[in-house]
């Protein structure tokens, strides 16, 4: 990664600071640190390899070097956007403005597993980490984190792997750049950041849903909570199912897993 051209094309963004590395641990980790040494809002924590990237629930997250991006975005409170009542949608608009850009100018044709993960081709292509930090019962400040596969070389061994990944070479059959497709997600996150409160962002999410009306499981670590056919997200981000008794019932994010069911 060029870090001083990467560095020109972003700050032609409306962002805080930028933070661009080489190689870190986990942006979502370095990004705590920033937060911690007083990073502006809307500051981008980039790098172009993680050692110690992350996932949900003590999972990792792989990010080999020179192929794929890893950003962690920070964001604080703000009335009407970054609100207590408003978090649940944070997967949701990492996942919508990656989406976006998949669709619109890629023109894959891509869903987002809710809560976290976006699919091409029933792959995972990219995964989002929200972080969100409190002192007290006060919301301080929230990291967004993305993660996406760009070339080739970005796929991870099958063994470090739950569910089966792609890369966006793979699936648009050529090498796009990965600095132009930075700026394109820079700038459709700033968008739908704008409409965090606005009916839009879930009506977007739900037209992107994988899995929408099929029978799907909800495992959480200790094993499967509910399974039922799956009705759409909800205002606040919760994942609504009907159960084979006609019951709907709605789930929060936290560390559930969604896996459809095997029909075979
Ligand atoms: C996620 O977790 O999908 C969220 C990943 C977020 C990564 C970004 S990168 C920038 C920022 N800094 C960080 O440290 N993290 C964020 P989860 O749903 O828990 O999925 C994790 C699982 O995905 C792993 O257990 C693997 O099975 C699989 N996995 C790991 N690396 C992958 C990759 N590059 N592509 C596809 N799947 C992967």
């Amino acid at each position: 990664m060029d870090i001083q051209r990467w560095r020109q094309r972003l700050e032609e963004l409306p962002l805080g600071e930028l933070y661009l590395y080489q190689e870190v641990g986990s942006t979502n980790s370095e990004a705590e640190k920033l937060v911690g040494q007083g990073a502006p809002p809307f500051s981008l924590v980039l790098a172009d390899a993680q050692t110690a990237g992350r996932g949900r629930q003590g999972r990792g997250w792989i990010t080999q070097p020179g192929s794929a991006l890893a950003l962690s975005w920070i964001l604080y409170p703000e009335p009407g956007r970054i609100q207590p009542e408003l978090l649940g949608r944070l997967a949701g608009l990492g996942a919508v403005a990656v989406w976006e850009v998949l669709q619109e100018i890629y023109h894959l044709s891509a869903n987002i597993k809710w809560p976290n993960d976006l699919l091409v081709e029933g792959k995972k292509v990219a995964g989002i980490l929200p972080e969100v930090h409190w002192d007290g019962c006060q919301l301080t400040d929230i990291i967004l984190g993305i993660g996406l596969n760009v070339h080739r070389e970005a796929l991870p061994p099958d063994a470090e792997l739950l569910f089966p990944a792609a890369t966006l070479e793979e699936c648009l059959g050529k090498r796009i750049s990965r600095l132009d497709l930075l700026i394109q997600i820079m700038e459709s996150l700033l968008k739908w950041y704008q409409r965090l409160a606005e009916p839009s962002l879930v009506n977007t999410w739900n037209s992107a849903l994988a899995y929408r009306d099929q029978e799907v499981v909800l495992s959480a670590p200790r094993g499967e909570i509910a399974r039922g056919k799956v009705l759409g997200v909800d205002e606040d981000g919760s994942l609504s199912l009907r159960d084979h008794s006609g019951l709907v019932q709605s789930y929060h994010s936290g560390e559930i897993q969604v896996r459809l069911v095997d029909r075979s």
